[in-house]
């Protein structure tokens, strides 16, 4: 009898330690190949979190949005209204940097990003002098604002690529906003339509408390009346 507890003890603590160290393995070595894309793990000189080990963040969970009929809606103060298609968009010139995302949550990764300038699309569209905010709009009912200023100032790209991989549905594909030195809250994922305003926006998180300006290491919350 005491020997069956002691092997029973035994086999449940080799499964447990092999359980936790093959996932320990499997992060550290793993290099994500998508569609026979290779992860870019160094950057200039930058070291990159892999995707494996970077954290994500959904109010509804992962959106899977199909290439083919994507149209990204661009509308508002704009002279000419238009949806682009996937293909359109990776046709604009292409822009890459290294940014962090900082979650208000508390933590954070460092990647690679590659897209478009938003300034390109506002070339495209033609976007009005009066125009002030940006809205962005996602297929999960999520939406975030920024100032169109904040945006050109700052040459902001919509990404479509993370560490030279394609952006993975779980990370917003086909487009996730790299909004630098804001808060992940900012950084809308799956987007689908852009909106040109004069007048102020509050999205999901915005609505709910948090800090429209979003600063990285500003105030997360903001008092509202
Ligand atoms: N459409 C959409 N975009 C979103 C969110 C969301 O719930 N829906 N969450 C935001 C939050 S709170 C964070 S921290 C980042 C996480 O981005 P990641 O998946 O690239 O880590 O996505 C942001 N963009
Ligand atoms: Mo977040």
């Amino acid at each position: 009898m005491k020997q069956i507890h002691l092997l029973l003890i035994i086999s449940v603590a080799f499964t447990v330690f092999l359980t936790a160290f093959s996932g320990c393995v499997s992060d550290r070595e793993r290099t994500v190949i998508y569609d026979n894309e290779t992860e870019t793990l160094s950057y200039q000189g930058e070291q990159l979190t892999p995707i494996a080990q970077q954290r994500n963040n959904a109010i509804r969970g992962t959106q899977y949005i199909d290439r083919e009929s994507y149209r990204l809606r661009v509308d508002g103060l704009v002279e000419n209204p238009r949806n682009f298609t996937y293909e359109e968009i990776i046709g604009l010139p292409q822009t890459s940097k290294v940014i962090e995302l900082n979650c208000v949550e508390g933590w954070s990764f460092n990647a690679k990003w590659t897209g478009v300038r938003i300034a390109e699309i506002f070339e495209e569209t033609g976007v009005m002098e009066n125009a002030t905010t940006v809205i962005f709009y996602s297929t999960d009912g999520y939406s975030t604002s920024l100032d169109k200023d904040y945006l050109l100032e700052n040459d902001i790209i919509l990404a479509y690529k993370l560490n030279d991989v394609t952006l993975p549905p779980e990370r917003g594909f086909p487009l996730q906003l790299v909004a630098e030195d804001k808060y992940g809250y900012k950084w809308a994922k799956w987007i689908v339509r852009i909106e040109l305003s004069d007048s102020p926006y509050r999205g999901y998180w915005e609505e709910r408390g948090y800090n429209n300006i979003a600063d990285v290491g500003g105030p997360a919350f903001e008092r509202r009346r």
